[in-house]
């Protein structure tokens, strides 16, 4: 841990941990250095610590300095998912860590919340690929509570609910019934549960640990409204993208980021603005909830 993330955690004040892939990997330079910056900024304003999560030289991270920060969005770092961890760690390797990487290393060193995008989920045609993001078993068996956007729509959205499902995972709406696109507000399918504020999001999830769950659990945020991107606009992209992947025989850990790559290319920079608009959101929530945390939990 950075000395802020390690004073913050010993004195139960709130932290947020965040995702380094989506900045490696899911957002062009140089717009991932500027976001980067935005989420910590965001995730301060509301009076939580961020720690954003890497593996740099070998050695988890869990809080980032600005120069360390760079080298995660300058390019060439590799993916890592949970299993990928001892291996990066062994080889004295940098890289950017995952959903299912981050969760797994910031409940490591007790730091239960943390923000995100979009989930990895089940593929479109998984019956076939077998291509099932290791974020949802991660979930399953990783205490930490993940504000995300839903899960995008070039993924299986009913697949993936009923694989969260399987794994006991507990997903609410925040002020909404529909599970987000991401992208899109509304992924044509609905949350189990909703909260209506960060406190009652708060008291879920501490119910849900003192019942004796391993399970992590995911807090649904749609992007705002205003940046919300087209209906026509969404739907083209996810057609060419996918006919793309298809194509160039894309396959596996490089799926999602040669999509998303066609999203920021095709849109002509709208959605960059949602997927700015989104995380910044998602890391405002996951410390709002990280203050009402830790002002129910007295100090020990
Ligand atoms: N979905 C997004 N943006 C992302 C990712 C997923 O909308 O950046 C990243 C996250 O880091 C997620 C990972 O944990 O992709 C999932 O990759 P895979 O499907 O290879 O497990
Ligand atoms: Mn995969």
């Amino acid at each position: 841990m950075s000395e802020e993330v390690a004073a913050a955690v010993a004195a139960g004040r709130p932290v947020v941990a965040l995702e380094s892939t989506l900045l490696a990997h899911g957002l062009p330079r140089p717009h991932n250095r500027a976001a980067a910056d935005d989420l910590e900024a965001a995730v301060r304003d509301q009076g939580a610590v961020p720690a954003t999560v890497a593996v740099l030289d070998g050695v988890p991270r869990v809080g980032l300095s600005p120069a360390e920060l760079d080298r995660v969005c300058g390019g060439g770092l590799v993916k890592l998912s949970v299993r990928d961890l001892g291996v990066a760690v062994g080889l004295g390797r940098d890289g950017a860590t995952t959903v299912a990487a981050t969760a797994a290393l910031a409940q490591a060193v007790g730091v239960p919340l943390f923000a995100t995008g979009g989930l990895g989920g089940v593929h479109r045609g998984a019956r076939d690929s077998w291509d099932v993001s290791a974020d949802l078993a991660a979930l399953a068996v990783t205490g930490v509570l993940v504000v995300c956007s839903g899960v995008k729509s070039i993924l299986d959205v009913p697949a993936t609910l009923e694989v969260l499902e399987t794994g006991s995972v507990p997903v609410l709406g925040y002020r909404t019934d529909a599970f987000p696109g991401f992208y899109r507000r509304d992924s044509g399918h609905p949350v189990p549960w909703r909260v209506e504020s960060p406190v009652e999001a708060a008291a879920v999830w501490r119910a849900h640990r003192s019942l004796g769950s391993p399970a992590g659990m995911v807090l649904a945020q749609p992007v705002p409204a205003a940046d919300e991107l087209a209906a026509g606009v969404h739907d083209r992209l996810l057609d060419e993208g996918m006919a793309l992947v298809a194509r160039r025989g894309i396959t596996g850990k490089d799926v999602t980021p040669a999509l998303l790559e066609h999203f920021h290319a095709g849109s002509g920079g709208a959605s960059l603005r949602t997927n700015l608009a989104l995380v910044r959101a998602n890391a405002e929530l996951a410390a709002q909830v990280a203050v009402a945390l830790a002002d129910a939990t007295p100090p020990s």
